[in-house]
């Protein structure tokens, strides 16, 4: 098989770069190692920023997010049993966050590539990628038990943490920054309305939990558990407990319990590989950088590097000029740092360590009590949350 752009990946940094390219009239073939039911169900982000938002518009895949996505206004922080709300389009010139599961960002885009773009091979595994510091890069991958070759001009990982690409790179040009947490997050899905109009961030002594949504039907909510946590070792009626003490207010604020439909842990990290390119290979999204999801920025970083490469791309293309290739890694990397810089942020802000002193536990809270008393602190939240334009 040939084509002009090799995607490794069908999560949304691999999706939408694909639409991205047949919307410029670039070829591309996405490899993906999973079937397309898993890859439409594996529960993930949640929040876009106005700018994803706005790129998945104009991709023409933003019909059903405009009908069914619900926009936020903004956030409640909750500590010390009191509530705060964070007014996104008063502190930021009008900015708001749109409501709507990547799965379902998933499932749109699949369905407009399957439809009107190139080919979209589920059950591929990539396992290596070749030539990328020559002119004949290709990606060696298995599907259907036979192995095979995808020659490509450029080869695009969007495989993330766990995917193959990043290994492409040799060791001694890489620099890799990295932070792990020593907690994780048990996240269930729950048929029950959401028991608050926007999303809840709670700070408790017995540690965070968060309340957001998928549907006006479906809730999702998250615990701070310790890292390491088997998610059966909780059962529902413990979840459900636990949940109250963390969000519970002075003022008689309610969490409304239904049937728990999924469950499962996640991890805690922040991970930066840099440079994100070498030769022909690129790297985009989860492959090249990990936030903890605190700060909701996961999905909207895999956006912003693929609608810099897409552009890189069609530049050179357009022009023959490589020069926005060339700066794709630098330009990428300073809104990384800035989203790794707020998820950080937020997470210490929020999360108990396990050997947190009590000199810590009253510096969080006199860091939340600024958020809520003064308006530039408050700012600097909202317009990190809302996110930073794409350059
Ligand atoms: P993905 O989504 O991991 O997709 C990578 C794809 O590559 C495939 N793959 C391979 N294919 C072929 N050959 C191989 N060798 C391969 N190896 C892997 C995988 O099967 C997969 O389909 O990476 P991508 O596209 O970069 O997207 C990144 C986002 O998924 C991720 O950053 C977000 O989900 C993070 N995140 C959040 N981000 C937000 O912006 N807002 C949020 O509210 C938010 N909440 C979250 C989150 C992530 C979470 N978890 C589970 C980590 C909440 C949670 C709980
Ligand atoms: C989610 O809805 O899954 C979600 C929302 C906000 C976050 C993280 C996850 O910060």
């Amino acid at each position: 098989m040939r084509t002009t752009v090799g995607i490794i990946g069908a999560g949304p940094a691999g999706l939408l770069l694909a639409r991205l390219l047949h919307t410029a009239g670039i070829e591309s073939v996405v490899l993906e190692s999973r079937d397309r039911e898993y890859v439409e169900r594996r529960q993930r982000a949640g929040v876009l920023e106005q700018g994803t938002v706005d790129v998945l518009r104009a991709a023409g895949a933003g019909a059903r997010m405009d009908r069914e996505g619900l926009r936020h206004d903004g956030i409640e922080l909750r500590f010390a049993r009191r509530r705060y709300r964070v007014d996104f389009p008063a502190l930021t010139g009008g900015k708001s966050v749109m409501v709507y599961a990547q799965t379902e960002v998933c499932k749109d885009l699949i369905a407009l590539q399957v439809k009107e773009g190139g080919p979209l091979v589920f059950g591929a595994e990539a396992l290596a990628v070749r030539g990328v510091d020559g002119e004949r890069p290709h990606v060696v991958f298995r599907h259907e038990g036979r192995e095979d070759v995808l020659e490509c001009d450029y080869v695009v990982g969007c495989d993330g943490f766990w995917g193959v690409a990043r290994k492409a790179v040799p060791a001694e040009l890489v620099r890799v920054y990295e932070r792990t947490y020593p907690f994780g997050w048990l996240g269930i899905l729950a048929d029950v309305p959401p028991s608050h109009d926007e999303l809840v961030y709670a700070h408790h002594d017995r540690g965070f939990a968060l309340l957001s949504m998928r549907s006006p039907a479906v809730s999702r909510l998250y615990l701070q558990v310790p890292e390491g946590t088997d998610a059966d070792a909780w059962d529902d009626d413990e979840i459900w407990r636990e949940l109250e003490r963390r969000f519970e207010t002075g003022d008689g604020w309610r969490l409304e319990r239904g049937p728990v439909t999924q469950k499962s842990v996640t991890p805690m990290r922040s991970h930066v590989q840099e440079p994100m390119r070498y030769g022909r290979l690129f790297l985009a999204g989860d492959a090249a950088h990990i936030v903890p999801p605190t700060g909701a920025k996961g999905l909207n970083l895999a956006v912003g590097d693929v609608v810099t490469l897409a552009r890189a791309l069609t530049h050179q293309r357009e022009t023959g000029s490589a020069e926005l290739l060339d700066s794709y890694s630098e330009t990428c990397l300073r809104r990384v740092w800035q989203a790794e810089r707020f998820s950080y942020d937020m997470t210490t802000l929020l999360h108990r360590a396990p050997d947190a002193t009590a000199f810590e536990d009253r510096l969080q809270l006199a860091r939340l009590e600024r958020i809520a008393t003064s308006r530039a602190a408050a700012t600097d939240l909202a317009e990190a949350y809302t996110g930073f334009p794409f350059e």
